[in-house]
């Protein structure tokens, strides 16, 4: 009789919408302007992570231009997805995302690129988590400085290929964050060499770094840096077939996935001689958490939280990739 009755109760309540509701898993969306980028991987990874930990179902949609990124709102919408975080193609596109959000009753919350208005200004009711990129950037001409010094490197001898994509404020801020310590030590200004890519990924960088060099072949010593670790790259390829090699050029990248990790396992050592590590980890699980937490419980993100780097060598890179739980 006990069983029967439990049974019963246990019918009625999975035939009651109550029930229904409860087992529709909530959805959050994760979208990136370059799924194909190692950064980006790891960032859904984590946030995969965080999705099985909170017990959410995260959804991963890549969007190269505003087209596909205005699709990807909408289709969010119709699965009833509760909010997203957003790494957008371009950063002005920031008014379209924010209405677009609010059309829908989605949570929306920016990571590593801020999204701007009109007037290009950070759009303050998007909640963002980015990289403090002028202080990275710092760490970038001070990893080159030290790299510099112990090869006995006269400073004003030293070309300096700063591979620009000036358009998305991050880039810039880590690029002149690296241009203003190489200067504050004695590089002369004149030495900066722009090199501005198209996009931000190897071959882009590869294209204008071969650019530059050409125009400047007076120097016979280059330090190179970019955005990321696929600028930085695209420099030490372009350099390569120039017959300019690990001896002659350095290049510290950001980032610390896949494409720096790739150069440091190679058994000689490249010109890609670090990256600045930052942490997909924190970038990944906790936005998704937040955006989560925001639409579920109410909890509203910090404006904005910036992180930090560690610099990553051949030497160093086990290690710290273990002690950031990467
Ligand atoms: C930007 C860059 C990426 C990565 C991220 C933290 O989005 O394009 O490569 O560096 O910031």
């Amino acid at each position: 009789m006990k069983m029967q009755r439990r049974a019963a109760f246990a019918l009625a309540l999975l035939a009651s919408p109550f029930a229904l509701q409860a087992a529709e898993p909530v959805k959050v969306g994760f979208l990136v302007k370059q799924a194909e980028e190692p950064w980006f991987q790891d960032e859904w990874r984590f946030a995969e992570q965080a999705a099985k930990d909170k017990g959410f179902t995260l959804v991963k949609i890549g969007i190269p231009n505003g087209e596909k990124m205005m699709a990807a709102i909408d289709n969010l919408a119709a699965q009833k997805a509760v909010g997203f975080v957003i790494c957008a193609p371009d950063v002005k596109l920031g008014v379209a995302v924010n209405r677009a959000a609010k059309r829908h009753n989605l949570k929306v919350m920016s990571v590593d690129d801020q999204l701007v208005d009109g007037a290009g200004k950070p759009i303050a009711d998007i909640p963002h988590m980015g990289i403090s990129g002028y202080e990275i950037g710092k760490q970038v001409g001070q990893g080159l400085l030290a790299e510099m010094k112990a090869r006995g490197w006269k400073l004003d001898e030293v070309g300096v290929l700063r591979v620009a994509f000036d358009q998305l404020p991050t880039a810039k801020n880590r690029t002149m964050g690296a241009v203003d310590a190489l200067k504050a030590a004695g590089v002369p200004a004149a030495n900066v060499v722009d090199a501005p890519q198209a996009k931000t990924d190897t071959e882009s960088a590869f294209n204008a770094a071969n650019i530059a060099f050409t125009k400047n072949a007076k120097f016979k010593r280059w330090v190179a840096f970019g955005l990321n670790d696929e600028a930085a790259l695209g420099a030490v390829r372009a350099a390569e077939g120039r017959g300019i090699k690990q001896d002659a050029m350095l290049a510290i990248g950001i980032g610390g996935s896949q494409t720096a990790l790739n150069e440091f396992t190679k058994p000689t050592p490249t010109a890609f001689y670090g990256t600045v590590l930052i942490s997909p980890k924190r970038h990944g699980y906790e936005t998704a958490v937040a955006v989560y937490e925001w639409a579920t419980a109410g909890k509203a993100p910090a404006p904005v939280t910036l992180t930090a780097g560690t610099l990553m060598t051949r030497q160093n890179q086990a290690e710290l990739r273990k002690q950031m739980g990467l």
